[in-house]
């Protein structure tokens, strides 16, 4: 019997496409790049179908490529050729909110906004979230330890996560969902299957903190001199304001870009860099916030500022940054999304070293800076071209192994990375990840170009 044969009469003929233009959407990524073909889609509806389709694919050798909302940027999403996409989108079992621990519990092909609706009613909130929040799923989520807005107060998602239930690559079921708040009783396979980007697992359901809704949110935006400004108004409000959610720099040229979209300006001028600050009262006595936040933001050398407490306001103050992530693919040709961190301490040199790098290697690209500099990271996007873009990213690379910086504060290693990834993990450390790798997935079919060097 063949391997297609094998799936259809595992989890039904209708759940196995190969009809090209019905699996086109799913070899193509969020970027619109396509590797290449795979052998066929199939759409599981429950953990012991994940764990029938892998041991069959186990038996065949034939590789697997796990995919959520197919929201990811590093190419780990997507296939190369020949493999199946175990697309988890079926995977949509009930969402289990328990208000007394604080915790929800949502199956893998569940999307994030699907879980924050299923948690508003309970008045509560994920601490994780994201521009694509309509679209990615809970388990790509899990799958790649996402990041978002949130991280400085709440962390990747590997800080919020509480269990998860995953199949492994011979169709082992691995499930710690107790949720339970201390559970010190061996290895933490979760924390090792979070970020392991499908390399030793498919998640199917997962565990997550949650957190009282928000009862009052303060958003400021800064008009500042440069990026060693932004780290002072960081380090001020780390140390004054508990309540930081988000802290998100633009600068100038990002500014106008997402301005010729139709993003509002709000300051009555122009500055080198913007500086978003969003502080969250989730204690229902919010009051004193705004009161709060200008306090902490007292005598900071802002050339000009706008606050706002009201949901269109607020909104208002978000558009310019909202609308970066398009801004490097409106500018054409090779965009490259590189997105990195260095010690905050570190931003503004890496800054001057980035633009000095990228200039130095294509002086015709287009340079986008944006992103979480209250996590120290940077979203560095390129618009280059296809003779440059190897070099302009092993520059940036180079800039960032320079500062002893990450090639990926948060959308993972993927293809995209893999083979510069002993440019920020030592040896031995490779070395132990390919260990762990041989040991949950002997047969090497689970994402086997993805996150690990060849
Ligand atoms: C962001 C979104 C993905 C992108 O805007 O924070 O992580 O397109 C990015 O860069
Ligand atoms: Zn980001």
């Amino acid at each position: 019997m063949s391997l297609l044969d094998a799936l259809a009469r595992t989890i039904g003929s209708e759940h196995v496409l190969t009809d090209a233009d019905v699996v086109r959407g799913y070899e193509t990524d969020w970027m619109g790049r396509r590797l290449g073909a795979c052998l066929a889609v199939v759409r599981p509806g429950s953990s012991d179908e994940v764990a029938a389709v892998l041991r069959a694919c186990a038996d065949a050798r034939v590789p697997v490529v796990p995919q959520g909302g197919n929201t990811g940027l590093v190419g780990g999403g997507v296939p190369v050729g020949g493999e199946v996409v175990l697309s988890t989108r079926r995977l949509t079992g009930e969402t289990v909110v328990d208000a007394e621990d604080a915790r929800v519990t949502a199956s893998a092909g569940t999307t994030v906004a699907q879980v924050q609706a299923a948690l508003t009613p309970h008045g509560l909130e994920l601490g994780i979230d994201l521009a694509s929040r309509d679209s990615a799923t809970i388990g790509g989520l899990v799958a790649t330890n996402a990041g978002g807005l949130r991280v400085p107060r709440f962390g990747h998602v590997r800080r919020q996560l509480l269990g998860l239930e995953a199949v492994l690559a011979e169709g082992v079921r691995v499930e710690r969902l107790s949720g339970l708040r201390k559970d010190n009783s061996g290895y933490d396979l979760p924390s090792l299957l979070c970020g392991s980007e499908g390399t030793l697992g498919v998640v199917t359901r997962a565990c997550l903190r949650v957190w009282p809704l928000a009862s009052q949110r303060v958003t400021v935006v800064l008009g500042l001199d440069d990026l060693a400004a932004c780290v002072g108004v960081v380090r001020r409000l780390r140390a004054r304001l508990p309540q930081l959610e988000c802290v998100e720099a633009v600068f100038a040229d990002g500014v106008e870009q997402a301005v010729a979209l139709g993003a509002r300006r709000v300051l009555d001028r122009r500055a080198p860099v913007e500086l978003l600050v969003e502080a969250v009262d989730r204690t229902g006595r919010g009051d004193t916030l705004l009161h709060d936040v200008l306090a902490a933001l007292e005598d900071t050398a802002a050339l000009a500022t706008a606050v706002a407490t009201d949901a269109s306001g607020r909104q208002a103050l978000w558009e310019r940054r909202e609308r970066q992530p398009e801004v490097v693919v409106r500018l054409g040709g090779t965009a490259l999304k590189l997105d990195t961190a260095v010690r905050l301490g570190q931003l503004p040199a890496y800054e001057l070293d980035v633009r000095a790098a990228v200039a130095a290697t294509d002086p015709g690209a287009r340079l986008v800076l944006y992103g979480h500099v209250g996590d120290g990271s940077l979203h560095v996007n390129v618009a280059t071209d296809p003779e440059h873009a190897a070099d302009v990213r092993d520059a940036v690379f180079d800039v960032v192994r320079t500062h002893g910086g990450s090639l990926s504060a948060e959308h993972g290693i993927g293809r995209d990375k893999r083979q510069r990834l002993d440019w920020v993990r030592t040896e031995g450390e490779i070395t132990v990840m390919a260990a762990v790798k041989r040991a949950l997935d002997p047969g090497g079919i689970l994402n086997p170009q993805v996150l690990l060097p060849a």
